[in-house]
């Protein structure tokens, strides 16, 4: 057997014994759908410079652009599709009550997962914990009335940005920006299901953006075990207990199902 059977052996046998399991991903497990990932050859912020557009200040100082990188954004997501990795893992979920999927991505390919897997039955145990927001969401800058948003964006001009139909006051993406605080509700709803996990998998994240790269280190302090899969080195790599090296689209169904390795 070869190192990479073992250690996919070995996976599945941590999560088969593993009560209560937190998956946190991140923008990794989308790459297979089409969906550009922030940080590597063709991450976002190659082309675009994240102090420019994923900033309050950004949208305080150039609310058009900003719009215009995020209308862009839902344009190419729009037309993605979950892949095997969303879909073993809602199946995942929608199995075993003791799974908390988190997410740190805003594409909302997790829920379109859940729904496909569950078909008529109920999606939401494996509708994933949203740390980031959404881009299909918007919030009021003045009002703070939340809502969903889908669909074109005219980003031509000022003058056609979506505005809030209560205020008047300009809408923006309810997605959490560097230096935002994230929705306190679902931080504190994942480091809860952290506490008391045995096993975090974390899957398609480069662990670099804080809060969500600590809740594998609280699984951690609290006896867990630390399962990455991801095909490259990450800053949380050092600290995992078993590293499972490749994309997850082929990693995740081998993983929770069972079958030949
Ligand atoms: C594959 C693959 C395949 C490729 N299969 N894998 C503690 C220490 C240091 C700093 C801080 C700290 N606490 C807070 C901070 C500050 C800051 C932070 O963390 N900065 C660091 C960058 C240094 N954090 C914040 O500002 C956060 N807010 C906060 O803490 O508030 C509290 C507060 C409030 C007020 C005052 C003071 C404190 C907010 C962070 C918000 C992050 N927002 C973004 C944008 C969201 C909206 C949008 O999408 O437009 O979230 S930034 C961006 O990074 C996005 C992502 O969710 C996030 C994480 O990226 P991710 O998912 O890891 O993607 P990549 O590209 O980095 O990695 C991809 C990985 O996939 C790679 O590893 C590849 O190898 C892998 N891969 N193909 C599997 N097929
Ligand atoms: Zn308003």
């Amino acid at each position: 057997m070869c190192d990479a059977e073992a250690a996919l052996r070995e996976g599945r046998g941590l999560l088969a014994a593993a009560r209560g399991v937190v998956v946190l991903t991140g923008a990794g497990v989308s790459a297979e759908s089409g969906v550009p990932t922030f940080r590597g050859e063709e991450g976002l912020w190659k082309r675009y410079r994240a102090e420019d557009l994923a900033t309050p200040a950004a949208f305080r100082e150039d609310p058009r652009l900003v719009w215009e990188w995020y209308a862009w954004r839902r344009e190419t997501v729009e037309g993605c599709r979950p892949n095997a990795a969303h879909l073993a893992l809602a199946r995942l979920a929608l199995e075993r009550s003791d799974v908390t999927l988190v997410t740190q991505n805003v594409d909302g390919l997790h829920e379109a997962a859940a729904r496909e897997e569950a078909g008529d039955a109920d999606p939401s145990s494996a509708l994933p914990l949203e740390l980031h927001g959404s881009l299909f969401r918007v919030r009021c800058t003045r009002c703070s009335r939340r809502e969903a948003h889908r669909g074109p964006v005219d980003a031509s001009s000022e003058q056609t940005l979506p505005r809030c139909p209560s205020c008047r006051e300009l809408l923006r993406p309810d997605v959490v920006w560097f230096g935002e605080s994230l929705p306190s509700d679902v931080v504190e709803a994942a480091f809860g299901e952290a506490r008391t996990a045995g096993l975090c998998l974390v899957v398609g994240t480069s662990a670099r953006v804080h809060p969500a790269a600590s809740l594998p280190l609280a699984v951690r302090e609290a006896g867990g075990t630390v399962v990455e899969v991801n095909p490259a080195d990450t800053a949380l790599t050092a600290r995992a207990d078993l590293v499972l090296r490749g994309p997850a689209g082929r990693i995740l169904p081998s993983l929770v199902e069972e079958g030949p390795v």
